[in-house]
């Protein structure tokens, strides 16, 4: 097996977290090494593209989420082994990374234009694409957005759920999921009630 080291910020959620969660479900030994935002301005040139998460492989380093999780996705049994089913899993980690890109270049804007920015986010794009990630658990079965099973695919929506639902972001209305698609709370439940996963925040939280 080979060694790994998985880098991301210091906090429990965004880009890294799936992987960190697919690893510590299929018992999967790694490095967790977390970065600290004061830290981050001497780091960032440590990275390929600037950016984290970044993933060692025996010494390479790696990088862009959806590329890890695929690779930590294949080494744990959570990404399907079906072409067809693959490619449903690959497409709802796409979208799920498009919006979190669109909300994520509004975190440094004035205010104004953050209000403005995210309102329209809000009633459109936002909106849209929970009712088609929506539509696409409905068409994959109701549970599980591939392979009739718990995927990457499913961790990187259940991220994009928990930050849209936590009320850290001023202007996207928190209960704009539970209005827009239901299906995808019930999602967000089922993947937070995974025993591994219920597992992984209660040590977290005892850490
Ligand atoms: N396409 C990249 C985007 C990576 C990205 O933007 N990461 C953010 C954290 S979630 C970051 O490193 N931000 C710090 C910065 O850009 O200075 C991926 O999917 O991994």
């Amino acid at each position: 097996m080979a060694k790994l080291k998985l880098t991301y910020f210091d906090f429990d959620g965004g880009r890294g977290e799936p992987a960190r969660l697919a690893l510590h479900i299929g018992g999967i030994a790694f490095e967790d090494h977390r970065i600290a935002g004061k830290d981050w301005p001497a780091f960032r040139d440590n990275t390929p593209f600037l950016a984290l998460p970044t993933l060692e492989v025996d010494g390479h380093v790696v990088s862009q989420s959806n590329s890890i999780n695929r690779y930590v996705g294949k080494l744990t049994g959570l990404y399907p082994k079906d072409n067809w089913q693959a490619f449903l899993c690959d497409e709802v980690m796409d979208a799920a990374e498009d919006i979190s890109t669109r909300i994520a270049q509004t975190i440094d804007l004035p205010e104004d234009a953050k209000k403005k920015a995210r309102e329209k986010l809000a009633t459109g794009h936002i909106t849209r694409y929970l009712e088609q990630l929506q539509a696409r658990l409905k068409a994959a079965g109701g549970e599980y957005f591939a392979d009739q099973r718990l995927t990457v695919a499913d961790l990187k929506v259940f991220m994009l759920i928990r930050w849209l639902r936590s009320g850290v972001l001023d202007h996207i209305p928190k209960d704009l999921v539970d209005r827009v698609a239901p299906q995808l709370v019930k999602h967000y439940e089922r993947v937070a009630n995974h025993p591994k996963v219920a597992e992984y925040y209660q040590r977290r939280k005892a850490a």
